[in-house]
C-alpha cells in the first residue's frame, strides 16, 4: 500500500503516540517528534515510554516497517498533528505555551498547501490563535483557502480513554472542527484513514467547547457521586449499597464516587469552561469545587483513625489516578498520600502502586513513606486506605483484612 499522505505528530505522549502508531498502520507516512530524548529513542526501538494496553504492538510494528519515526526536529509534512500539554495558569487560563512552541516549530517547514491539526484540549478560540502564531511567523503564507500558499486549520479532538485508547482512538465518533470548511474537509479526509466512527464536522470552536462539555458533563456527574457520599457518611448509610439501588430506577445512572477526580481532563476541562464564561458557569465551576475537596474529606477521616495510635502503620493502596494505569497526573490518591505523609508525621506510610517501580519525586524522599508490595503492606498496617481499584486490589484475600481498620473509598470491599 503507498502512503497516503506524511503526517507530523508532534508530541508523543499518551495522545500523540497512539495517534501516530494508528495513523501510520493505516497507511499514512508519519514522524513523530518530541522534545524527550528518552522518548525519541524508546519509540525507535519500538517500545512504549508508558503503559497503554496493545499499544506496544502496533508501534513496534509500525517501527519496524519504516512507517513511523522519531525525531526531536520538526520536519515537513503534508499535515501536522499538535498533541502537546495545554496547562491551566494560576487563574485557571489556558497557558498556551506549548502549543506556541509547536507552532514556532512548525511554521518554518511550511511550503503552503498544509493542514495543521491541534488535537489538545482547547478553550474556545486556541486553535485559531495557533493559526495566528503560525501565520506571524510566515506572513507570505495565508489562512484564506483554495490559494497556493493556504494553511489549513482544525481542531479534531481526542476522546479516548486511557486504558482502551487503541480500540477508542479507532471506534469512536470524532468531532472534526475547521477553521475554514475546507481545512474541516482534509481534516475528515486524514481522520478517515483509520477513524472507523462517524466523523461529524463543525466549526473549530463548536470543536473546542465540545470536547470542555463532555468532560464537564463527567465532572459534574461524578460531584454528585462525590457529594452523595459525604452525605451519606454523615446519615450513617452505605452510598454503594444507595446508588445501586437508585439505579434500578430505569432513568437514574449515578457515577461512582472516590477520592476525588484526577487525570489531565476531567479535573482540568471544566476550569476553560469557567475562565471563558465566568459568572455563567456556576455549576461547572461549584463541580470542580466539590471533586477538588474530596480529598480532604478523606485525609481528615484517615487522620481521625491514625490519631487512636501511637505510632500508626498505614497502608495506601494507589496513587495513580485511576484504576489499571501508571499515570499519576492531577491524582487525588497521590496528593492524599503527599499530605498524609506531612500532616501525620508520626504515621508510617507504605505505599501500594503495581504499575510503578519507584516512588514520584514528591513521596521518594519522604523518610516515613516506603513502596510497598500489597500482602506486605496490609499485614504490616494498622490502617488500610483503598485509594485506586486497581485489579490487584480487588481480588486480594479477604481474610488478612480481618483485624485492619479500612477507609475504602472506592467501595471495594463491601
Ligand atoms: N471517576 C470517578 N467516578 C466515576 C468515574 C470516574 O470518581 O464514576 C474518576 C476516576 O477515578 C478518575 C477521573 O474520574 O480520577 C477521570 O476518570 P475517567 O475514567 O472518567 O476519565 P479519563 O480522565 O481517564 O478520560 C476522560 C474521558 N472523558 C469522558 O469520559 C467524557 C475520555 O473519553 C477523554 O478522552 C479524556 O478524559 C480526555 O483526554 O479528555
Amino acid at each position: 500500500m503507498e502512503p497516503t499522505q506524511t503526517v507530523c505528530v508532534v508530541g508523543l505522549g499518551y495522545i500523540g503516540l497512539p495517534t501516530a502508531a494508528i495513523l501510520a498502520a493505516n497507511g499514512n507516512e508519519v514522524i513523530g517528534v518530541d522534545v524527550n530524548p528518552r522518548h525519541v529513542d524508546e519509540i525507535n526501538a519500538g517500545r512504549v515510554p508508558f503503559i497503554e494496553p496493545d499499544l506496544e504492538s502496533v508501534v513496534a510494528g509500525v517501527v519496524a516497517q519504516g512507517r513511523l519515526k522519531a525525531q526531536a526536529e520538526v520536519p515537513h509534512a503534508n499535515s501536522y498533528i499538535v498533541a502537546v500539554p495545554t496547562p491551566f495558569t494560576d487563574d485557571y487560563d489556558v497557558d498556551p505555551k506549548y502549543v506556541q512552541a509547536a507552532a514556532e516549530a512548525i511554521a518554518p517547514q511550511l511550503r503552503g498547501g498544509e493542514l495543521i491539526i491541534l488535537e489538545s484540549t482547547s478553550p474556545p478560540g486556541l486553535t485559531e490563535r495557533m493559526g495566528e502564531y503560525i501565520l506571524a511567523a510566515r506572513p507570505d503564507l495565508t489562512g484564506a483557502p483554495n490559494e497556493h500558499n493556504s494553511i489549513y486549520f482544525a481542531h479534531c479532538p481526542e476522546r479516548v480513554l486511557p486504558g482502551r485508547i487503541m480500540i477508542e482512538i479507532v471506534d469512536n465518533d470524532r468531532i472534526i472542527g475547521g477553521v475554514t470548511e475546507e481545512a474541516a474537509e482534509r481534516a475528515r479526509h486524514l481522520y478517515a484513514t483509520f477513524c472507523k466512527g462517524q466523523l461529524l464536522v463543525t466549526d473549530a470552536r463548536t470543536a473546542e467547547m465540545a470536547k470542555l462539555v463532555e468532560n464537564s458533563y463527567r465532572d459534574v456527574n461524578i460531584a454528585f457521586a462525590n457529594e452523595l457520599s459525604v452525605i451519606s457518611d454523615r446519615l450513617g448509610i452505605d452510598v454503594w449499597k444507595l446508588i445501586e439501588l437508585a439505579n434500578h430506577h430505569p432513568r437514574v445512572n449515578i457515577l461512582q464516587p472516590g477520592p476525588g477526580v484526577g487525570g489531565h481532563c476531567i479535573a482540568v476541562d471544566p476550569w476553560f469552561i469557567v475562565a471563558a464564561a465566568p459568572e455563567e458557569a456556576k455549576l461547572v465551576r461549584l463541580a470542580r469545587e466539590v471533586n477538588d475537596a474530596k480529598p480532604d474529606f478523606v485525609l481528615e477521616k484517615v487522620m481521625a483513625k491514625a490519631a487512636k495510635f501511637r505510632e500508626p502503620v498505614i497502608a495506601a493502596l494507589g496513587i495513580a489516578f485511576k484504576a489499571d494505569i501508571d499515570d499519576l497526573r492531577e491524582s487525588p490518591s497521590k496528593a492524599i498520600v503527599e499530605r498524609l505523609s506531612a500532616e501525620v508525621e508520626h504515621a508510617k506510610l507504605l505505599v501500594v502502586e503495581p504499575n510503578v517501580e519507584e516512588l514520584p519525586a514528591s513521596l521518594a524522599d519522604r523518610p516515613n513513606v516506603e513502596l510497598a508490595e500489597v500482602r506486605e503492606a496490609v499485614s504490616r498496617a494498622d490502617i488500610v486506605v483503598v485509594l485506586v481499584d486497581h485489579h490487584e486490589f480487588k481480588t486480594l484475600d479477604r481474610e488478612i483484612l480481618a483485624e485492619k481498620i479500612v477507609v475504602d473509598t472506592k467501595g471495594l470491599w463491601r
